[in-house]
């Protein structure tokens, strides 16, 4: 070998972030929000395992959770100038392309195989190229989970009983519209603020899936938690779409075959996981627990639709085509 194809082969290797040169692995970081036990948290360490056990000497994905590598808003930056190379937007995508604000339609997704029928016959055509006009190449879609409200100043059956509370939301204005139309402050806040936030009162609750709850451990700071089910929130494996120009395209190829067959686990996953965690929450005594009245919150949802087929050039289109995959075997 000459020099000059040894300098090559050094550049090429920095330029891929490959920290350990003997072995020529490419160390890829993800970053999530969530506590471990999240949704997002679990179904991360099970793409990073398969990954790295079938790019085993080529690939290794080491996974951060609780915000270690940034918030939700910092992650989608850092993916933009490559210096994290994975993450799972959830909620924040509808602030890049207000088409994912779709996600945001209180009960519109009926359940999780109607989930996984939009993801395979919508999302894909219709909502990734979307971001990745934006910059954020998305290569899988995982779950965040089913969304529920937790507040420290009663049960919430109806939306009135949310009137005036300082609720707490991700990043997204379709949640900040929703919550408004019931009655609610909402307030975006991140979610490595949230806990301290809850517990020294600046909100009153926030709203999230079970196992965000318990994995933050926000049930030892809040009173009520009430099932409302507004939403199913998925989250989105993500990758900048420069720093991925940047992979050896066998292995781009492979990783998002990867990614593509954890999908059906995130959904089994999170479906088991709602089962266990409320059992949990239950056992512990933490939080009083109520269902909320599903058809009261459907009907204080219809201004959010409304809204929606406003703002969002084909938002109605969209929501249609939708409620057309709610059917088994649609
Ligand atoms: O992707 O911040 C939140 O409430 C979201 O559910 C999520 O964990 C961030």
């Amino acid at each position: 070998m000459t020099l000059k194809p040894i300098l090559l082969a050094l550049a090429l290797g920095a330029a891929l972030g490959v920290t350990n040169a003997s072995a020529q692995v490419i160390e890829l970081k993800l970053g999530n929000t969530t506590a471990a036990g999240g949704n997002q948290s679990l179904v991360a360490e099970e793409f990073a395992k398969r990954v790295n056990e079938k790019l085993a000497g080529k690939v290794k994905v080491t996974v951060f959770n609780n915000s270690q590598l940034g918030n939700e808003r910092e992650l989608l930056q850092k993916l933009k100038i490559g210096t994290v190379d994975i993450s799972q937007p959830s909620t924040i995508m509808s602030t890049i392309s207000p088409e994912f604000g779709v996600f945001d339609m209180p009960y519109l997704l009926k359940d999780r195989a109607h989930v996984a029928r939009f993801v395979d016959k919508i999302f894909w055509t219709d909502l990734a190229p979307k971001a990745e006009a934006k910059g954020y190449k998305i290569i899988a879609v995982y779950e965040n989970g089913i969304r529920h409200i937790t507040n420290n100043k009663r049960p919430i059956d109806t939306p009135a009983d949310l009137k005036g509370l300082k609720i707490r939301i991700p990043k997204g204005v379709w949640r900040q519209n929703m919550f408004e139309a019931y009655g609610a402050v909402p307030a975006p806040m991140e979610f490595n603020e949230l806990f301290v936030a809850l517990q020294s009162g600046v909100m009153d609750g926030q709203e999230n899936p079970l196992t965000n709850i318990y994995g933050a451990k926000l049930n030892e700071v809040q009173k009520y938690l009430s099932l409302t089910a507004h939403v199913y929130t998925p989250s989105f494996l993500t990758v900048g779409t420069e720093r991925w120009a940047k992979l050896p395209a066998d292995i781009r190829t492979d990783i998002e075959k990867i990614a593509k067959e954890v999908q059906p686990w995130a959904l089994s996953s999170g479906e088991k996981e709602d089962v266990e965690v409320l059992d949990k929450l239950k056992k512990s005594g933490s939080i009083a627990i109520n269902t909320a009245n599903r058809d009261a919150f459907v009907a204080a949802s219809k201004s959010v639709y409304e809204l929606f087929d406003k703002e969002v050039p084909g938002g109605k289109a969209l929501v249609e085509k939708t409620l057309a995959l709610a059917k088994e075997g649609s």
